[in-house]
């Protein structure tokens, strides 16, 4: 059994921190459970465009508020404590944070630790996988 609380990640290398999201790492692929879980903060006032091209990603607010943009069709869906987008098409998207928006994010295959987005906005698969 693993247990961790949120205290042990932050400031550690499991906590990445970029221009437009802060992410603590806290379930990485090497706990072996088949998927990492993160708690992400998107940053007020921010817009990113990510597209995971080789993981699927589900994502989980807790707390702030926003918006998804989808690229291909530039639907909007807002987000809000309690929504759930689940990236099961791959979706290339940009995403807004009206206020620093706190997401519980799980992705498969499971990130290893320091993963950012490269210039497409997807993280690359461990050379494993
Ligand atoms: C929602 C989202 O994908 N934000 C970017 C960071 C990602 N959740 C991560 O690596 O924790």
């Amino acid at each position: 059994m693993i247990v961790k609380h949120l205290n042990d990640i932050i400031g550690t290398e499991n906590d990445v921190d970029t221009e437009t999201w802060r992410s603590y790492r806290i379930l990485l692929k090497k706990d072996g459970m088949g998927f990492s879980f993160h708690h992400t903060i998107i940053k007020a006032g921010t817009e990113t465009l990510i597209w995971y091209k080789k993981h699927l990603e589900a994502v989980y607010c807790i707390e702030g508020s926003g918006e998804i943009e989808l690229a291909d069709n530039g639907k909007i869906h807002l987000i809000n404590p309690g929504t759930l987008y689940a990236l099961n098409g791959h979706e290339k998207h940009l995403l807004r944070a009206e206020s620093d928006m706190h997401m519980v994010c799980v992705f498969n295959p499971p990130v290893t630790g320091r993963e950012v987005h490269d210039k497409d906005g997807s993280y690359p698969l461990p050379a494993d996988d």
